[in-house]
């Protein structure tokens, strides 16, 4: 979540006003379960039950662990470099992170979102977004690997997404900041905002088969700050829900400005009927420039793409395709139940919660019950959309998941609390403490057709004293609860990678079956691939040095390479000629200031090294591979020009 120290201020000192509540954290003890060890113990050999895909935050990584062991299994580099993975150093993953600003080795990944059939997970593929410089990246469940990043035009800022439609149609990503639309000379008086601003949402198209996305469309709506979404689903299939904040329109969001409104809005989108417009030609090619980075599993390399242009919808021409929708004081999360009759908003300062019901707000359309027209876009009234309000929920509410038997549990950052309710009487039923100030929680298909309930998890965002002090800061925290009963039971603490914002989980069995184990070297299509220790070879074009080069346990050939000049630009090929599991090979040359490789069974990949200096050059390979790994080593001899 985004908060300033300000924001917080009025928070708490709401927190203060409002603790009438009851809703003061239980101590530890009670909310541990008794047999809370044996319920996240997996035995040593055994797999856990869950795959947990937890956003980095900061670190621009996604993290995968076991549930509900906790065991962290891998993270994965999504818009970051990573030495452990070798990721963004070879020439092969470099392109990986190109943007129309250069290479951008860092973001800021908040949500995950699993691809969907018929509104519930099929284990292929996971979404994460780049927050900072406007990204969306699919990560490939096979390899656990990014194998597209594609970035965002007519966006700043990609925090309300990447959320999906129910088969994967769209991966639908609403910008943060409104800006001036790419193609007008953005040079304006900040002050100009409410004119010259513009709030964009972007439709990726998802292929089917191949899972390649592409802008398919994007939706012009006034200057307004996209925060969450989530897709209907059932009954409201083909519409989509924003919360939206800074409805006042205000260019600085000191919360004299931003806070000035009872109520911001949710925005129901009809997807559906922008598809028909499409159709119908109701869209406008702008000029628009983003990039496109795609990896391949066949030539283990990835292509940067430069695009040009983007159609786009206008909201307020088409009228019928986006309405608001009130809703109390900073909309956060913004979450569709599983039956997609109810859509839950959590305005993070409200006291309560209000639950929208997707057959109101379709007769409120159909009578016009609206509150007259912001900017060009049709409010409807609050009551005419509202199922009904949960009272006194707790502090802070900002974010609801769904356990598939008609209950709801909602985090609650202010009061630091997973609160359970009922979906039909609105009715708390249960309130663990969480450890400390939870901001998204996860119910493994917490937000499908089809719960898995068997957990929640709160990722929260301050640990405090819960683990051996680390100096001034400690790992963020996810804590594991069991509900399978009527009370929710504590039952594991875990650190995470970088700071977890939302997550999500899914039986293993849907995973771990495809997994791949190792590339097939006959299937190495990269075109500097060496497919046997006879092939290898040097190669001199002008002052680049070609190294095709093999590794298999526990050697490189060639392990002596010289007649090389200071100045030459060295490229060393590795391909690892291993075609068994797990058997990864590295490959480090000293100086290198561009790091290492790391290079998976059947696979090529490319260090760049400039010789510097005249004299002899150790390399080795940097994964333990072997009882003779150690000498898995050789020597590269620079001379003077
Ligand atoms: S956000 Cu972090 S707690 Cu970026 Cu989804 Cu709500
Ligand atoms: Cu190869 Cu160690």
């Amino acid at each position: 979540m985004i908060t300033t120290t300000k924001q917080l201020l009025v928070i708490s000192s709401a927190a203060l006003l409002l603790s009438a509540g009851g809703c003061k954290p239980k101590n530890a003890a009670t909310a541990v379960s008794s047999d809370a060890a044996s319920k996240a113990y997996v035995a040593p050999g055994k797999y856990d039950e869950f795959y947990n895909f937890v956003s980095g935050g900061f670190s621009g990584q996604l993290s995968v662990y076991g549930l509900p062991s906790g065991r962290l299994l891998r993270v994965i580099p999504v818009f970051s470099v990573d030495p452990e993975k070798g990721w963004g150093y070879s020439e092969e993953t470099k392109p990986m992170l190109n943007t129309t600003h250069g290479n951008v080795p860092w973001d800021d990944l908040h949500h995950v979102e699993l691809s969907q059939t018929n509104g519930e997970i099929d284990g292929r593929w996971v979404f994460v977004n780049a927050n900072n410089t406007p990204r969306v990246a699919r990560v490939d469940l096979k390899t656990f690997r990014t194998a597209e990043i594609i970035e965002l035009p007519n966006s700043a800022g990609n925090h309300s997404s990447p959320f999906i439609t129910e088969n994967t149609e769209y991966v639908i990503a609403g910008t943060r900041f409104s800006v001036p639309p790419d193609d007008v000379n953005g040079d304006v008086p900040i002050n100009t905002y409410k004119k010259n601003f513009k709030g964009y949402i972007s439709f990726i198209g998802v292929d089917k088969t191949s899972g390649k996305m592409d802008i398919a469309f994007q939706i012009e709506c006034p200057a307004i700050n996209f925060d969450l979404s989530h897709t209907g689903k059932g009954p409201s299939s083909g519409w989509f829900f924003f919360s939206c904040y800074n409805t006042e329109q205000a260019n600085t969001l000191l919360e004299v400005n931003a806070s000035q409104r009872d109520k911001d809005f949710i925005m129901a989108v009809n997807w559906k009927k922008a598809e028909e417009y499409l159709k119908a030609g109701k869209g406008k090619k702008i000029p628009a420039k983003y990039v496109h980075n795609t990896y391949d599993d066949k030539t283990h390399s990835s292509v940067s793409e430069m695009k040009n242009e983007v159609t786009v919808l206008s909201a307020k021409d088409l009228k019928d395709i986006c309405y608001f929708i009130p809703c109390p004081k900073s909309p956060h999360g913004c979450d569709v139940d599983p039956t997609g009759e109810y859509i839950v908003g959590s305005g993070k300062l409200a006291a309560l919660i209000p639950v929208f019901s997707f057959s109101k707000i379709q007769s409120a359309i159909a009578g016009k019950q609206f509150d007259g027209e912001y900017d060009g876009i049709p409010v409807i009234k609050y009551d005419a959309a509202l199922y009904g309000e949960v009272q006194k929920p707790g502090l802070g509410p900002l974010h609801t998941e769904f356990d598939g038997k008609g209950n709801a549990i909602t985090s609650m950052f202010v009061s630091s609390e997973l609160v359970k309710w009922n979906i039909k009487d609105l009715k708390v039923l249960d309130r663990v403490p969480t450890y400390y100030s939870v901001g998204h929680l996860c119910i493994p298909g917490g937000d499908t057709k089809k719960p898995n309930a068997k957990y929640v998890i709160a990722y929260n965002k301050i640990t405090k004293d819960r683990y051996l002090p680390t100096g001034p800061e400690l790992a963020q925290s996810a804590q594991l609860y069991d509900i399978t009963g009527d009370k929710m039971q504590l039952i594991l603490d875990y650190p995470t990678i970088g700071e977890p914002h939302y997550a999500q989980a899914v039986s293993a069995d849907l995973i771990k079956g495809s997994s791949v184990k190792f590339f097939k070297i006959e299937e190495n299509a990269n075109p500097y691939a060496t497919k046997g220790e006879g092939n290898t070879k040097v190669v001199r074009e002008g002052n680049k040095v070609h190294v095709y080069m093999t590794c298999i346990r526990s050697h490189f050939t060639p392990d002596n390479i010289e007649g090389i000049k200071v100045g030459d630009e060295v490229y060393f090929h590795v391909t690892n000629l291993e075609q068994d599991w797990d058997i990864p090979h590295g490959f480090a040359i000293k100086g290198a200031n561009n790091a290492e490789l790391l290079i998976m069974p059947g696979e090529t990949q490319t260090l760049k090294w400039v010789a510097e200096k005249s004299g002899i050059w150790p390399f080795y390979c940097t994964d333990f591979c072997s009882a003779l790994h150690q000498e898995m080593q050789g020597y590269l001899r620079v001379s003077p020009v």
